[in-house]
């Protein structure tokens, strides 16, 4: 079709788009029927039309590279009502009411034909209101003090339905599970359904699949929420164990903070529905993360921690056995797993452990998700559920939500949908909702990704146990995210001690003044006859009894193992002391064989004619066993990996391509787009595979995903690569708070690797660092490691050695930008070989005859040794051989951190007579100075030589990273190399 065509059309129809290209398909099929059977104006358009059908439906379709499930087909209705052609639906009812009374035998006059086509349209309109709003006038807050006014377009005399109308049978194709209905058996069909205790919001999903099976699940006579005399039991059970538990421990530890759940306790028989129901539809692990709000009632209650255990931390005793390192965290903090079975279906349950700050255990808890589906090979992603909990206000406030929501559809993050419970006690700390958002509710960021949201007052215990129901099962049918919002309030201050009084007066008035949930679910259920009142006090004595005998054992109860190195895990151990190299080195038929495999281009393959060059260059690298640039020595690593049965895992934004064009590790075809990743064709039938995801544009999300994904498999290499290295800062709270501090906190280790580019090229302020400094200042405890390599060859070791150690560690990497492309940056294949590995300090390259012009004296001659790390050592290198400078040795720290003291002692111990300099790019109060300073001194006074201390070379201190201009980052540069190598 050409251009003017379709602009033709777009003027025409507006609507046309890939949205509704099955309906335009459709209709243009109808049209080749029958001309007769479309409407006027799509007659004239496709008779005016001289192309092909395909070419049509191509247009319509739109480019190859659109996402192929976006946007869903719109439904029928809308596109009808979209193309003005609404009278077609009043036609198809008019049909319908005709055939009903041939069919009963009724005659009725066209008259009255009309006004039963207009009661029906209007009745359909009030139902249709209901799905979109009735979650507005819904009886969700069991405080009763949200406005819920009654809203204009939920009253019938709006659709013109008036008293005497209420009796009349209106037909209502269906809708609501009937065929004719009367105005007031609608309203209250309605009401039930849409305005009860759940409010449901749907409306706002734009495939009609998902929106028709909620509206099967919830709507019609036959879908009241009942459950059994035995259900209905064991959600009193759940509550009584919940509210007694909160009052035990206020008895027992007065005072201390607990960040209880009264007011919230619904929570827990919900989550046990979730994860009975689960288990029954397929789900065999469930991966938890939640806040300080309940986490003990969930930890004791839902995880099945014994009671016993938490006893014995709110007395001060560890978590952990004596023997076992580590710093520890607060009870409401820690994480713990457990195995629940429900009519033998066995649940794997694990809460992950995270830090204060809200709301950054979500993307930890989606990664190790996705880790684990990837073990049990669920690509429908059906066996392994995230279950999230949130508070109202951290829900609402924090960003990483969003990026969450952003994942969930994404093939390099989805985890076939997570489940999203909020606690909304309307109430943070002392905030008011009013004053915490924006937008009515705290679940409306949802509204984004087109999950459902059920909205529910936690007062009636059964329906939000329904809705959590129906939640796991839409989780199940459709793969994606759901939202229950659990309307409730907080019984005491943020934490025990707090008094809410001083800022919510009135709130606390009512609070002081609710029965509990328990107390009001037990009278149900006694009126309903299911237990009677000498029941309910039996039940509540016998879990009073239970917590009684478990705090007595809790005075001598001793944690007799740490939940760390099991699993998956077991097999790894404590990292020891050492240079810990690791076995990196890659026989050479091997690295030849698998360095063919990945610079080969499939024959029916059109790969652009640069790559094809590209590709060419790293082959010659292979065949001549020199000159492997960054790119391919990274390509080999990761492929030598995959060769052993070791997945690789890297994600960033673009980094499929690479940045900088460098990396190109999935290739497409220039003719149909198709794509081709090279190392995953190393073998026949290779079962480790490289997934490289060019991310979304998030940082927080998406490094907290990998991290997860990292606690959960440490057999894969996984990294995740930033844009530029200074993008990592939006992602600071996971280095921060899990990243660096994990292992000592919770015991759990992690082998991610962070690429982080780095290097003072005159790109101005922001695209220059990577903040070096901030990981060195985290550093301690041999908590990661840093490093800032300078070849080829020591880059593919340290990737390879992430995996090739009994333990692992965190890797930060500040990698290069020019340096990719740099005539010296370059590795002989031999230093893959056999015996190589990782260097963490490399001498001279004038040493090893790198040098054009400089040969060094002998050592004692030396009388300066530069040391320095990363991309500054080209320059000085360049600088001394343009001044052909002998007696200033270059020495390169390639692993800061762990801060290589022996290696150190050893090769600076070869120049007694030289003074020693730090030489550095970045600002004196950047990069590595004030971390090496004091390491430095302590080698040398090791050495006991002439020299103490090192002299600092390099830039002056400065507020901003990097010069904005070319021309100053020069001067700098040069009057810095000029200070380094002038004597
Ligand atoms: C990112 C972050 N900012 C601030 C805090 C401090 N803080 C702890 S709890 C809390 C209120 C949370 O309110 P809400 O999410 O509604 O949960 P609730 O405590 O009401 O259950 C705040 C502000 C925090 N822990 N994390």
């Amino acid at each position: 079709m050409t251009r003017q065509n379709l602009n033709e059309l777009f003027a025409r129809t507006s609507f046309l788009h890939g949205a509704n290209s099955s309906y335009v398909e459709a209709l243009y099929g109808k049209f080749q029927e029958n001309p007769g059977a479309v409407s006027a104006d799509w007659r004239a358009f496709f008779t005016d039309l001289k192309e092909r059908k395909e070419d049509v439906l191509a247009e319509v379709q739109g480019p190859s590279w659109k996402r192929k499930d976006w946007p869903p087909s719109a439904d029928g209705d809308l596109v009808r009502a979209l193309t003005g052609d609404f009278s077609e639906v009043e036609r198809e009812i008019e049909k319908k009411i005709a055939a009903k009374a041939q069919e009963q035998g009724v005659k009725i006059t066209q008259g009255q034909t009309l006004q039963s086509v207009r009661d029906s349209m209007r009745a359909l309109m009030l139902v249709r209101a209901h799905r979109v709003r009735g979650h507005l006038i819904a009886d969700l807050d069991p405080l009763k003090i949200t406005d819920r006014k009654l809203h204009p377009e939920l009253q019938p005399e709006t659709y013109g339905f008036g008293e005497a109308d209420m009796d009349r049978p209106i037909f209502i194709d269906k809708a609501l599970n009937k065929e004719t209905a009367t105005m007031r058996e609608i309203i209250a069909l309605l009401r039930r359904t849409y305005c009860g205790t759940t409010g449901y919001e749907y409306m706002h999903i734009s495939s009609p699949e998902e929106k028709a099976w909620i509206q099967q699940r919830i709507e019609g006579q036959d879908k009241d929420i009942e459950f059994s005399e035995l259900g209905k039991k064991a959600i009193l059970s759940k509550l009584m164990e919940s509210e007694t538990f909160e009052r035990f421990l206020d008895k027992k530890f007065t005072g201390t903070k607990r960040f209880g759940l009264e007011g919230a306790e619904s929570a827990i028989p919900a989550l046990e529905q979730i994860i009975k129901r689960g288990g029954q539809l397929g789900i065999r692990d469930i991966v938890l993360g939640m806040p300080h709000r309940g986490r003990l009632n969930v930890l004791t209650n839902v995880m099945g921690k014994p009671y016993r255990a938490l006893f014995h931390e709110f007395k001060g005793g560890s978590a952990n056995p004596e023997d076992v390192e580590g710093s520890g965290d607060v009870k409401y903090h820690l994480g713990v797993s457990s195995d629940r079975s429900f009519d033998g279906n066995n649940v794997h349950l694990s809460l992950t452990a995270n830090p204060s700050h809200l709301e950054i255990v979500d993307p930890v808890v989606l990664g190790k998700v996705r880790a684990k589906q990837d073990q049990m090979g669920d690509k429908e992603r059906e066996k392994v559920l995230p279950l999230l909990l949130h508070g109202d206000a951290a829900f609402a406030g924090q960003g990483v939500v969003w990026e969450c929501f952003g994942l969930s559809g994404l093939k390099g993050h989805r985890t076939g949908g997570s489940i999203h419970f909020i606690v909304n006690n309307q109430i943070g700390f002392t905030t008011a909702p009013r004053h915490a958002r924006s937008s009515p509710y705290p679940s409306d960021v949802a509204r984004g990704i087109e999950a459902p949201i059920f909205h529910v007052n936690g007062d009636d215990p059964e329906a939000v146990v329904h809705a959590a129901r129906v939640a796991i099962e839409f989780r199940q049918m459709f793969h994606k995210p759901v939202v229950i919002d659990m309307f409730c309030y907080r019984r005491h201050g943020h934490n025990e001690g707090d008094e809410p009084s001083f800022t919510q007066p009135a709130m606390y008035k009512r609070i002081r003044a609710q029965e509990t949930t328990t107390a009001i679910y037990s009278k149900r259920l006694i009126e309903e006859g299911v237990v009677t009142e000498a029941q309910v006090t039996e039940m509540s004595a016998a879990i009073v009894a239970n917590l009684e005998e478990e705090f007595q054992s809790g005075q001598n109860y001793r944690p007799n193992r740490a939940d760390w190195l099991v699993g998956r895990w077991s097999g790894l151990s404590q990292a020891e002391e050492g240079p810990r190299r690791g076995e990196t080195g890659v026989n050479m038929d091997t690295l030849k064989a698998v360095g063919e495999k990945i610079t080969y281009i499939p024959e029916n393959f059109t790969a652009h004619k640069t790559i094809d060059r590209l590709f060419g260059n790293r082959r010659k690298m292979i065949d001549e066993g020199k000159g492997v640039d960054w790119a391919m020595a990274e390509s080999l690593a990761f492929a030598s990996l995959v060769n052993e049965g070791l997945p690789v895992r890297l994600s960033g934004q673009d980094c499929e391509r690479g940045t900088f064009s460098q990396r190109h590790a999935v290739i497409i075809d220039q003719e149909n787009e198709k794509r081709y990743t090279p190392v995953n064709h190393i073998a026949k039938g290779q079962e480790a595979k490289l997934e490289v995801i060019n991310s979304m544009l998030s940082e927080e999300a998406v490094l907290g995903f990998e991290y997860g994904f990292s606690l959960a498999e440490p057999n894969a290499l996984v990294c995740w690569e930033a844009q530029f290295g200074d993008f990592v800062n939006g992602a600071q709270v996971v280095i921060d708070q899990f990243l660096c501090s994990g292992e000592r906190k919770w015991l759990r280790m992690s082998g991610l690797t962070l690429l982080l580019p780095h290097g003072y090229e005159g790109q101005g302020p922001e695209h220059s660092s990577a903040r070096l400094e901030r990981f060195l200042q985290l550093s301690a405890e041999d908590n990661w490691q840093v490093a800032n390599c300078t070849t080829p060859a020591n880059y593919f070791h340290i990737l390879r050695r992430q995996l090739h150690r009994s333990f692992r560690k965190p890797l930060i990497i500040m990698t290069p930008k020019s340096l990719l492309r740099h005539k010296r940056v370059i590795s002989d294949l031999e230093d893959f070989g056999p015996e190589s590995s990782f260097h963490r300090v490399l001498w001279d390259m004038a040493e090893n005859g790198k040098a054009e012009k400089v040969k060094l004296v002998a050592d004692d001659k030396i009388r300066r040794v530069v040391l320095c790390s990363g991309k500054v050592f080209y320059d000085l290198f360049e600088e001394r051989e343009s001044r052909g400078n002998n007696n200033i040795y270059l020495m390169r720290v390639e692993q800061l951190y762990p801060f290589p003291a022996r290696a150190l002692i050893q090769e600076l111990g070869r120049f007694p007579n030289a003074e020693i300099i730090w030489c550095q790019e970045e600002p004196k109060n950047m990069g590595a100075w004030n971390f090496i300073e004091p390491n430095i001194e302590w080698v040398l006074d090791n050495l006991n030589g002439k020299h103490r201390r090192a002299k600092y070379c390099g830039r002056a201190a400065s507020a901003s990273t990097a010069a904005g201009l070319m021309s100053k980052h020069q001067a700098e540069l040069k009057a810095f190399l000029n200070d380094a190598l002038t004597l």
